[in-house]
């Protein structure tokens, strides 16, 4: 509701008290007006109250200029009013109405506005702290001197996420300040049954960090904190956490009654009631008049009434395939199975030699050469170790540590860094050091870089890249090769290069491309050599490589399987069957196209990949098969994959886990 300059005065005048007071009614209001709304049927949602919690967001906003950024939560209604969104635009995303803020693909999860600087919300608890960060570091990188808030409850401070985070904060002295809200209940557990210590400010001491407990009823006291954690922040002096007592006076959610909370206690806190507190007290101290708060109420219960009258009245557009694709990727016919004729590759001018680990390099280079808005983040990306395999061996020595960093060991935060500076209009590639670590990492990738353009309507999007390693027998937790969790997220794209040429050309596209990109390494290929293209090359996704012409059968594969592909048609050459082999390059987008005029040509396929056979990629190319070129096969679709076990470590067990190009020829075979 407050939309200006920022306010970082440490007292507030009685117009800066009217005000918040007129912010803290709004979101009351609002609050009332909705309640009443679910109560008649009228709507229907899942609706998180913030009774109680209106004016620490009331203060903060007052404090925050229009430009300084906010990532908030579920719980995130005052957040949101207080920084400037209306209420038909909320509400009307809360229940999914095509004319809400995000065309209702969102929900009350998914309220962004950038303009406002609204830049996130999230329902995954804890998980906007890191990504708070991320934007915190590009406003410290592009100089642009925004501070981030970042709202929480009590019970996110149990999450590895936030923890991560504020060690990361403290460790770069971001401009974030990180708002917990103690309304003193994670759900239904009350704060002292979680909680080992009396005051969460406390958690900041363990980061070096600046740490407050204030009491979140006061707009006085507030703004004493937030003006000095924003000058901090702005002054380039680091973080800050601030908790904000509260008492939630209300259920979890808008039909939890609450069974679990102590009545008698719950009537003492509702007794101090902060919106009536503060009006009152606004009287008492000659701040305001009755009238003034009355003409305040008057005006926002006008503004709540219209709002949601325009919103219920406003007719909400048939649904369409056409609508709910049109903010899944940048391209709105995005389909993860193209079906036309990818480009040929450019013709470079010079090509030299070089292993794929030189190929990414390059890659990671002339994008940072390219854009100033590149950055790379990772576990010892930095020189002198240049990462654990080399691939950003030099980058941080040509273009700084500020630009190319080792990060902690804290996977939830370097991607949710990762994707706040995507958010931020930055491009970051994020280097993970091993695909195994991926569950570690999930969170920020699939439920906020593949998710946020959809479910802020296009508001926000993710330009970040993610580039790990494939490992080579080291067993079950150093060797997996989980490509399929990856291509089972819309929103994302994966690509898994086998030549050094690809590794540069798609690892550029990857960091180029608008959606979040994944491409993936393989130890067992990473130091192999053959050609690479100079300059800037990039090979468009989608786009297979026929490495291998023939006609009696095609041979599917990608990244560290190639080999065995390539070995698998010599040997089937050798016994007179004239083998075609296909190298998909990406998996998302698949090229449908090449594969189906393949098989075509040939009536019979092999797909071959070390990943778990069941729900593989080959069931999908296997699928897409069976249902396009079903009366022109020759004989049925053959997969060679890993086995429905973890990887082993025993290279004999290996063997038997994925049988390699023998398996290959024998499926082969199989289909003559
Ligand atoms: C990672 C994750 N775990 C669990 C949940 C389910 N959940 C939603 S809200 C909530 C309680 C969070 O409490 P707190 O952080 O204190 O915030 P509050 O809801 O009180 O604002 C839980 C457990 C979730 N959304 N995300």
């Amino acid at each position: 509701m407050i939309a200006h300059q920022r306010n970082t005065d440490k007292t507030l005048s009685s117009a800066n008290l009217r005000d918040i007071y007129r912010t803290a009614s709004l979101i009351r209001t609002a609050e009332n007006k909705i309640l009443k709304l679910l109560r008649s049927g009228a709507i229907s949602f899942p609706f998180y109250p913030v009774t109680g919690q209106e004016i620490a967001p009331a203060v903060l906003a007052h404090c925050l200029g229009k430009d300084d950024q906010m990532v908030t939560i579920y719980r995130g209604l005052a957040d949101q009013l207080a920084k400037g969104l209306s209420l038909f635009e909320v509400l009307g995303e809360c229940i999914g109405h095509s004319a809400g803020l995000c065309g209702g693909t969102g929900g009350g999860m998914g309220i962004a506005k950038p303009e406002l600087g609204i830049m996130m919300t999230t329902g995954i608890v804890g998980s906007g702290a890191p990504v708070a960060n991320g934007l915190g570091l590009a406003s410290q990188l592009q100089g642009t001197g925004k501070v981030v808030a970042v709202s929480f409850g009590d019970g996110a401070t149990s999450i590895g996420a936030v923890h991560e985070a504020m060690h990361m904060a403290s460790l770069w002295k971001l401009p974030v300040i990180f708002v917990c809200h103690n309304n003193q209940w994670a759900e239904s557990t009350p704060f002292a049954e979680y909680s080992t210590i009396d005051r969460l400010s406390r958690r900041a001491e363990a980061y070096s960090m600046a740490g407050v407990t204030v009491d979140g009823a006061d707009p006085v006291a507030l703004q004493a904190v937030f003006a000095e954690a924003v000058e901090r922040a702005s002054s380039g002096a680091g973080p800050t956490f601030i908790e904000s007592m509260t008492y939630r006076l209300c259920g979890h959610y808008y039909a939890d009654q609450g069974p679990y909370m102590d009545k008698e206690r719950l009537a003492q806190e509702r007794d101090k009631d902060p919106v009536p507190a503060l009006r009152a007290r606004l009287i008492a101290e000659g701040h305001a008049s009755i009238d003034q708060l009355d003409s305040i109420d008057a005006q926002v219960a006008a503004i709540v009434d219209a709002d949601c009258a325009r919103l219920l009245d406003t007719p909400d557009d048939a649904p369409t395939r056409k609508a709910l694709r049109r903010h899944v990727y940048e391209d709105p016919d995005f389909v993860p199975v193209s079906r036309h004729a990818a480009p040929a590759d450019p013709v470079p001018a010079a090509v030299r030699k070089g292993t794929m680990r030189d190929g990414f390099n390059e890659a990671l280079s002339i994008a940072l050469e390219r854009d100033p808005g590149v950055i790379a983040l990772g576990e010892d990306i930095a020189d002198p170790a240049g990462g654990v395999t080399g691939v950003t061996r030099g980058l941080s020595t040509q273009y700084g540590l500020h630009r190319v960093r080792s990060t902690p060991i804290a996977e939830q935060a370097i991607f949710g860094a990762v994707v706040g500076a995507g958010l931020a209009g930055m491009r970051p590639v994020g280097e993970l050091l091993m695909m195994d670590f991926l569950p570690v990492a999930m969170d920020q990738l699939i439920s906020h870089a593949a998710k946020v353009r959809f479910m802020t309507g296009g508001q926000v999007h993710c330009p970040m890249t993610m580039i790990t390693l494939i490992g080579q027998g080291n067993g079950a937790q150093h060797s997996q090769s989980t490509e399929a969790w990856l291509m089972h997220t819309p929103g994302l794209k994966v690509a898994y290069p086998s030549t050094p040429a690809d590794a540069k050309g798609l690892l550029l596209t990857a960091i180029f491309d608008n959606d979040p990109c994944i491409v993936l390494e393989c130890m067992s290929l990473l130091y192999s050599s053959g050609d690479i293209p100079e300059g800037d090359y990039r090979i468009p996704f989608g786009s297979a490589a026929v490495r291998r012409e023939g006609s009696d059968v095609s041979i599917i594969s990608y990244g560290a399987t190639m080999t065995d592909a390539l070995a698998a048609a010599d040997l089937l050459a050798a016994d007179g069957i004239s083998a075609e082999v296909i190298d998909l390059r990406s998996l998302v987008p698949l090229d449908g196209h090449t594969i189906l005029k393949s098989v075509a040509k040939t009536g019979r396929a092999v797909i071959a990949h070390r990943a778990t056979e069941f729900l593989g990629a080959s069931a999908e190319i296997s699928s897409l098969i069976n249902s396009e070129l079903f009366g022109q096969l020759k004989a049925p679709v053959q997969r060679v994959a890993g086995d429905y076990t973890p990887v082993p470590k025993s290279t004999k067990l290996l063997g038997v886990y994925f049988q390699g190009a023998a398996a290959i020829v024998s499926a082969a075979k199989e289909t003559l």
